[in-house]
């Protein structure tokens, strides 16, 4: 058997800086994947700087370039589909069709669904539909969800503040999502409680195991925009090329940490997506997980 090679990514796309499609397909490339990608909205910049210039695609337009890449034939030999931010129910409904016709092609195909919704600090960002479309119609059709706590908690109803709340809200997702495949609940930027102090962590529950990596919290103010959209893709990317839930989180946080810090050195806005290309494939500095299963 060959290793997975070609992801198709549907994203938003921003002309400067990194988020959306401008923060998972140039990590994916870096991993060795070929990424087909498709935009859901083409702005100048990303909305944390409260104005931009661009187009929002309609569902018809995403549909088409699906229907074009089939009419290349192509469409069987995708392995993967990675969704992040969708704004909107069509949105939805376009990257779902998206993965219905992905699996009919190839039904061994896996879906990541990140399910970009708010954040701590700043609450919920897309309309006020889309928590119940995206749990109800998006998460049940994917075999790695990528939630951060917020989302985590969105998504499950519960109310997360300790590492047991955590592992409790992250295997009822896990039945949420869909059976057969790898069931894979990554939980992102979890701040709960009983943890040492100045640390993040990420947490990774699956049929393999639980495990959690802690990371020194990084002064970023305000968090910069595109940084869960990163590990998601390289989360991702690194468990289609491992297989292995533990090794891909701490590949996928130990590349994300040195990218942050990096973005931190250089006192940028945009995460420095392009100097720290070398970690993607090789993180210089591995955090180790510890298993909590
Ligand atoms: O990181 C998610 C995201 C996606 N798409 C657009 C964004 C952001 C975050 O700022 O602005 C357009």
């Amino acid at each position: 058997t060959t290793l997975p090679r070609n992801i198709l990514s549907i994203q938003s796309w921003v002309s400067y800086g990194h988020v959306g499609n401008a923060a998972a397909v140039f990590p994916l490339q870096r991993l060795g994947f070929e990424v087909w990608a498709i935009h859901t909205v083409q702005f100048s910049n990303h909305t944390g700087y409260g104005q931009w210039k661009g187009q929002v695609f309609s569902p018809d337009a995403m549909r088409d370039l699906v229907d074009g890449i089939a009419e290349r034939g192509v469409l069987g030999t995708c392995d993967a589909v990675l969704s992040g931010y969708m704004g909107d129910a069509n949105t939805v409904s376009a990257v779902l069709d998206a993965v219905r016709r992905v699996r009919e092609a190839n039904p061994r195909a896996l879906y990541c669904c990140d399910p970009v919704m708010g954040d701590v600090g700043r609450g919920v960002f897309v309309r006020p539909e889309v928590p119940d479309v995206m749990k109800e119609r998006a998460t049940v059709e994917a075999d790695i969800v990528t939630p951060n706590q917020f989302e985590l908690e969105l998504l499950t109803g519960r109310s997360v503040k300790t590492l047991e709340d955590a592992l409790s809200a992250a295997h009822t997702l896990r039945a949420h999502i869909r059976q057969g495949g790898p069931n894979v609940v990554l939980v992102t930027s979890l701040l709960r409680d009983d943890a040492p102090e100045g640390h993040i962590e990420t947490l990774a529950v699956s049929g393999q195991g639980a495990w959690l990596v802690s990371t020194p919290l990084l002064p970023l103010d305000p968090p910069r925009n595109g940084t869960g959209d990163a590990i998601a893709a390289l989360f991702f990317g690194q468990y289609l090329k491992t297989g292995s839930v533990r090794d891909s989180l701490e590949l996928a946080v130990s590349a994300l940490y040195r990218l942050l810090e990096l973005t931190h050195e250089a006192g940028t806005r945009e995460i420095q997506l392009v100097a720290a290309q070398d970690e993607f494939a090789a993180p210089a500095k591995r955090f180790a997980a510890r298993s909590v299963a």
